[in-house]
């Protein structure tokens, strides 16, 4: 038996849902987690980030499923490198993938009202077909937002050119990903496009599988090495440039021009520092990971011994409550009824201890 089927014998209950959201800063990701779970998770304004960190939404029921939802945090942050949320997401999917949370989703948001699929935008969506994989995109739902923001002339034709190009979702399209339209901006059309998702075969991301199953190292990963092959040619364009800047200050030393000398060295030091900090990014990238892991995995075991201590206390409370309806009813037909509650309630919380679920929060 592989590692990832024993797994799922460990999960929730089987009606318990847990999709991600992910796409770029601005796309509409926590605005839409609200409106389909009708919680408060802090929304952006301007250019600035919100989710600073991954932030799961309150659960809710939907169709007579506990659909939990995460917000991550777009590969375009203002205060922080895409090895950084890349560590705190690879942290993050292989924690809960290790504590038996398995995605029955993953909704990528994109803003229609973007004129092309700028840097950014293709950028965040390299990263998430690298963090996905091919295997899950039936379990993958593209959604556009900000539709009032285009005429519905404007808002077809870009999504026709998104469906159809190469470059953009063609080829997620053609591996049975979903696009579909977060319009009108209602709970019913979130909680809609929810509804493609919670009924899916829940499935391990490519990282997940990478990280967990394969147990590489996270620079070995396909989001990890990406990242590693920019920074290190980054490194070497850097390098590059300070070889030209060598020889105009070997130039500036014949001619005896000392400032342009001076301008030069002080352009050399800082191309220097740059590729120092290039090169100890990607070196630093799985200790880094390596530690974010450490303190997701003390949160969540923090987190499972309080569920656990909370459930026994509840046991403990249902076991006495049946004890006095047993000694003080002498078997009226209320409380038997009140008892056969209880024990349902009862064995319904042991089994949920069997299954050793938790809700990460
Ligand atoms: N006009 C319009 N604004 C939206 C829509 N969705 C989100 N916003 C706004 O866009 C901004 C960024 O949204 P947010 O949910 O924080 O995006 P996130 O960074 O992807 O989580 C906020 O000011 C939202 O109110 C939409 O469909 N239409
Ligand atoms: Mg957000």
């Amino acid at each position: 038996m592989t590692q990832a089927v024993k797994r799922k014998t460990t999960l929730k209950s089987p009606r318990d849902v847990t999709i991600a959201v992910m796409g770029a800063t601005g796309s509409g990701k926590t605005s839409f987690i609200n409106m389909a779970s009708r919680s408060d998770l802090r929304v952006g304004s301007g250019l600035r980030s919100c989710t600073m960190d991954i932030q799961v939404a309150e659960e809710f029921e939907l169709d007579g499923c506990n659909v939990t939802i995460i917000d991550t945090p777009g590969f375009d942050d203002t205060t922080r490198t895409d090895t950084d949320i890349l560590k705190l997401i690879a942290a993050f999917l292989s924690t809960s993938y290790e504590h038996g949370y398995v995605l029955s989703g993953v909704i990528y948001m994109h803003r229609i009202s973007d004129l092309r699929m700028g840097g950014i935008s293709t950028r965040n969506f390299s990263m998430f077909r690298k963090l996905c994989g091919d295997s899950t995109l039936k379990n993958v739902v593209i959604c556009t937002t900000m539709w009032d923001r285009v005429s519905p002339e404007e808002g077809e034709a870009r999504e026709h050119e998104l469906a159809n190009e190469d470059i953009f979702f063609k080829p997620v399209l053609d591996k049975h990903a979903q696009l579909v339209r977060h319009s009108p901006r209602t709970p019913e059309s979130a909680q809609n496009i929810m509804r493609r998702l919670i009924r899916n075969q829940p499935w391990a991301l490519q990282i997940q599988k990478e990280l967990v199953d394969q147990r590489l190292d996270i620079s070995q990963t396909a989001a990890g090495s990406e990242l590693n092959k920019e920074l290190l040619e980054q490194a070497e364009r850097h390098r590059e440039e300070m070889r030209e800047l060598e020889i105009q200050m070997l130039a500036a030393i014949e001619e005896k021009d000392t400032e342009t000398k001076a301008e030069l060295e002080m352009e050399r030091q800082r191309l220097r520092a740059d590729v120092e900090r290039v090169e100890g990014e990607a070196t630093r990238m799985a200790d880094e990971y390596s530690a974010q892991k450490r303190r997701l995995e003390e949160k969540l075991q923090e987190m499972e011994e309080q569920s656990r201590a909370e459930q026994a206390r509840q046991e403990a409370e249902y076991q006495k409550r049946i004890e006095e309806l047993r000694n003080e009813s002498g078997g009226s037909s209320k409380a038997s009824e009140e008892i056969a509650e209880l024990r349902a309630e009862l064995e319904k919380l042991r089994k949920q201890r069997r299954g050793g679920g938790c809700t990460i929060q």
